[in-house]
């Protein structure tokens, strides 16, 4: 069984203006096919075929191929998964409580996260993830996400790309703006859900 490109739970162009379509079109079926692809020919015929992508991703010692391609499909379907046309406002649920518990507030939290996305040199990734029960904000170069060897280990909950492939079309240098616009459509409701079977 290999693995396959997720279809979006929405269109191109539902997460306009924050995130416009050609940007999407591009990064889902160029980026993230490419990751899919690659990886299954770099898994093809070794010990990790037939393994989930959470296995893979957790698996210590990784090849660069496997790491790179299986983070990189990891990362992108949690990514797709977390933003929603109806996203944005404030999170509820456990998982605003544990949000105002750890951060102090909402608005502390998009600091935090912010600044963590915000001064992730080059390409990588901004998390919110759940370690041990306890929430955490995390950067991870390249496609590294918390699950690989040498992260934090936390289930990731919320993520964002900031490679300039996700954001340079529309915002080019100003990853701030586009840090800034990834708030208005983060799915709350699926971040409270993955949350919730995390601890
Ligand atoms: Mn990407």
């Amino acid at each position: 069984m290999s693995f396959e490109l997720p279809k979006l739970p929405y269109d191109y162009d539902a997460l306009e203006p924050h995130i416009d379509a050609r940007t999407m079109e591009i990064h889902h079926s160029k980026h993230h096919n490419g990751y899919t692809n690659n990886l299954n020919n770099a898994i093809s015929g070794t010990d990790l075929e037939g393994k989930t992508i959470e296995e893979i991703c957790s698996s210590p010692g990784l090849s660069g191929a496997v790491r790179n391609n299986g983070g990189g499909y990891y990362n992108h379907c949690l990514f797709w998964d977390i933003m929603s046309p109806n996203g944005g406002g404030n999170p509820s649920g456990k998982i605003e409580e544990a949000i105002n518990n750890t951060f102090g507030s909402f608005e502390n939290f998009k600091t935090e996260f912010s600044k963590a996305a915000g001064t992730r040199f080059g390409s990588g990734w901004a998390w919110l993830c759940c370690c041990s029960g306890e929430l955490k904000i995390c950067s991870t170069p390249n496609q590294d996400n918390p699950l690989m060897e040498g992260q934090c280990g936390g289930t990731p909950l919320l993520c964002l790309d900031v490679w300039e492939h996700a954001y340079y079309l529309n915002y080019q240098n100003r990853r701030p703006d586009y840090i800034e616009a990834f708030f208005n459509v983060i799915n709350w409701e699926e971040v409270n859900r993955i949350y919730e079977n995390s601890i």
